[in-house]
């Protein structure tokens, strides 16, 4: 079953390929399907974001679609970047000078104040049928950790660099893809989108 992923954001996508290998879901990238599309993320919650992408993509397609909604949420910053994570100082800024920044601003707290989480929406849009749009379903994944001290890691994309994962001892963009993949907040809700796609049975 092929399902359209409303994304710019190709991270999203190579990480997603790489769990729903071996399964019988492939996806399609708005790049793949040639799709464009300036959406307006106007929500206030990761969910609410989630939703409006899903649905504006398959209202232009017709197609079943998946959207990803996700930010770091950090406890010494009353839970920001949140869901502005990819427009924190500037969308066009790189996540090197993001990272930095934020690490500054955390200099003096100590570690027991550092805690922080990946939030991740992913919302599942469905085709009309019979002049009816299905409720489209929303799920959420956590992945708990901290802001480390330093920037370390390669793997990964975005804030994985400063996101301290206490049971592994190393940053999320330390890990390999597929131990990021098992334990992060993306792996987590996309499991519950597979088990309600199975559900389907279509
Ligand atoms: P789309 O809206 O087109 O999907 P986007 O990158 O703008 O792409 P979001 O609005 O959901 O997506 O912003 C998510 C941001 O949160 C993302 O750009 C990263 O900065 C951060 N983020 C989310 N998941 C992450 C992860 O697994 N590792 C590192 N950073 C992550």
């Amino acid at each position: 079953m092929q399902l359209i992923m409303a994304t710019g954001n190709q991270n999203k996508v190579r990480e997603i390929r790489e769990m729903l290998e071996g399964t019988s879901f492939t996806i399609l990238s708005m790049k793949d399907a040639g799709i464009e599309a300036d959406i307006d993320e106007n929500g206030t919650t990761f969910e609410e974001n989630a939703v409006i992408k899903a649905e504006t993509i398959r209202d232009l397609t017709g197609q079943m679609v998946l959207a990803d909604d996700s930010g770091l949420m950090i406890d010494a910053m009353d839970g920001a970047p949140g869901v502005y994570s990819s427009r924190f100082m500037g969308e066009d800024t790189d996540y090197t000078t993001k990272n930095r920044a934020i690490l500054e601003r955390l200099k003096d707290v100590p570690e027991e104040k550092r805690g922080a989480r990946f939030v991740c929406a992913m919302a599942l849009a469905f085709p009309e049928k019979d002049g009816v749009k299905p409720e489209t379903q929303v799920f959420r994944g956590v992945f708990e950790g901290r802001i480390a001290y330093e920037i370390a890691g390669e793997n990964g994309f975005g804030y994985d660099p400063i996101f301290y994962v206490p049971e592994e001892k190393m940053t999320s963009a330390e890990m390999s893809p597929e131990a990021k993949n098992r334990m992060s907040h993306r792996g987590k809700a996309l499991q519950q989108v597979v088990a309600a796609l199975k559900e389907l049975k279509i």
